[in-house]
């Protein structure tokens, strides 16, 4: 046997787990730990069967975004939580989640702008140029006391204007972040006029853009990990063990320019359904990564030449695991977090 390998078994049953700290892991949890029809006007949110997503489109004293769909998973058990967050390196983090209804909404694989929701007769309206509205996922920022960690699916909606529709009171709201993990709520994009950027739309294989989307889709929403903020909060979302998520989308259920009538929007299953819990059709979330230092490149839970020579490699044939600071791109930058993580052990 090559030394190297033997080295690196000795490394791996050194630890506890068994585990070489620094192998790729795929950590997948088949059904949310928590989620909740994150909705002003219902009594039971935290427990229903299914969760409705839709708009209430430029109605003052409603959010835009009304009807949103919150799922969290606590992923302690499978990813170690409590390390500084730059021992997480996060390859690809997927979240799935099925239709319970049937020909209610199109398909739409693509983020519509804001001004596409306009009155036409605003001067900024622009006309929608694809059948739909897009099924798009956020993280999850705070307001009134609530934060990530005590927040859960059967707490308060939120706080004043305690009465309902609330609009800017909810507790827990559809989020982007900043790179030091302040948020900001994209609940109101519309009237306050501004584009978000979706961590991820939800696209399925099944249904043809601008289709009817029949009951019992599943839905991808593969999250784009260069989006701003979003490594750095699924980071600390690791170290906490619990990741959060919004799945959100403005079909108008009612009023507004586009005059929405009856259901027209997705609703989607819940972790409470029977069904769903039969057939498979809860949200899951897999999460690709590493753990440990960013220089044990090979994975094998110990550092050496071998580390090295896998990081030069995949750096000089422009493999995206070279990226070390998690830029996004490959330069300088990425060589000298490579050296200084070799370097600190
Ligand atoms: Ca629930
Ligand atoms: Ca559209
Ligand atoms: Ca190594
Ligand atoms: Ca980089």
């Amino acid at each position: 046997m090559h030394a190297g390998m033997i080295r690196a078994i000795a490394a791996c049953l050194m630890l506890p787990s068994g585990v070489c700290s620094g192998q790729i892991i795929t950590a997948a949890f088949a059904s949310p730990d928590a989620d909740r029809w994150n909705y002003p006007f219902n009594a039971t949110p935290g427990t229903r069967e299914s969760s409705p997503s839709f708009g209430a489109i430029l109605i003052d004293g409603f959010d835009d975004r009304d009807s949103q769909f919150l799922v969290g998973f606590d992923t302690d058990g499978q990813v170690t939580s409590g390390l500084a967050t730059d021992r997480y390196h996060i390859e690809r983090v997927t979240l799935t989640a099925v239709v319970s209804n049937d020909d209610a909404f199109a398909y739409d694989d693509s983020y519509d702008a804001f001004a596409t929701y306009l009155d036409p007769l605003d001067a900024g309206y622009v006309a929608d140029a694809d059948a739909g509205r897009a099924l798009e996922l956020f993280g999850v920022g705070f307001r009134n006391g609530v934060d990530s960690t005590t927040w859960t699916e059967t707490g308060a909606f939120g706080g004043v204007p305690a009465v309902a529709p609330a609009q800017g009171a909810r507790n827990a709201f559809a989020a982007e972040f900043d790179t030091l993990g302040v948020a900001a709520d994209v609940s109101n994009n519309l009237k306050d006029a501004f584009d978000p950027t979706p961590w991820a739309i939800g696209t399925t294989s099944a249904v043809a853009p601008g289709s009817l989307v029949p009951v019992d889709t599943e839905f991808t929403f593969d999250i784009d990990l260069c989006v701003p903020g979003v490594r750095e909060y699924l980071r600390r979302s690791l170290a906490e063990g619990r990741v959060l998520l919004t799945i959100t989308s403005l079909q108008a259920a009612a009023g507004g320019p586009d005059g929405g009538q009856g259901v027209n929007y997705p609703v989607w299953y819940t972790r409470e359904n029977a069904i769903a819990q039969i057939l498979g059709f809860e949200p899951t979330l897999t999460i690709e990564l590493r753990v440990g230092s960013a220089a044990d490149f090979d994975g094998n839970g110990s550092l050496n030449i071998d580390d090295i020579d896998a990081f030069v490699a995949a750096f000089l044939t422009s493999d995206p695991r070279a990226d070390i600071d998690g830029s996004c791109t490959l330069n300088i930058d990425d060589i000298d977090a490579f050296v200084t993580a070799f370097l600190a052990g």
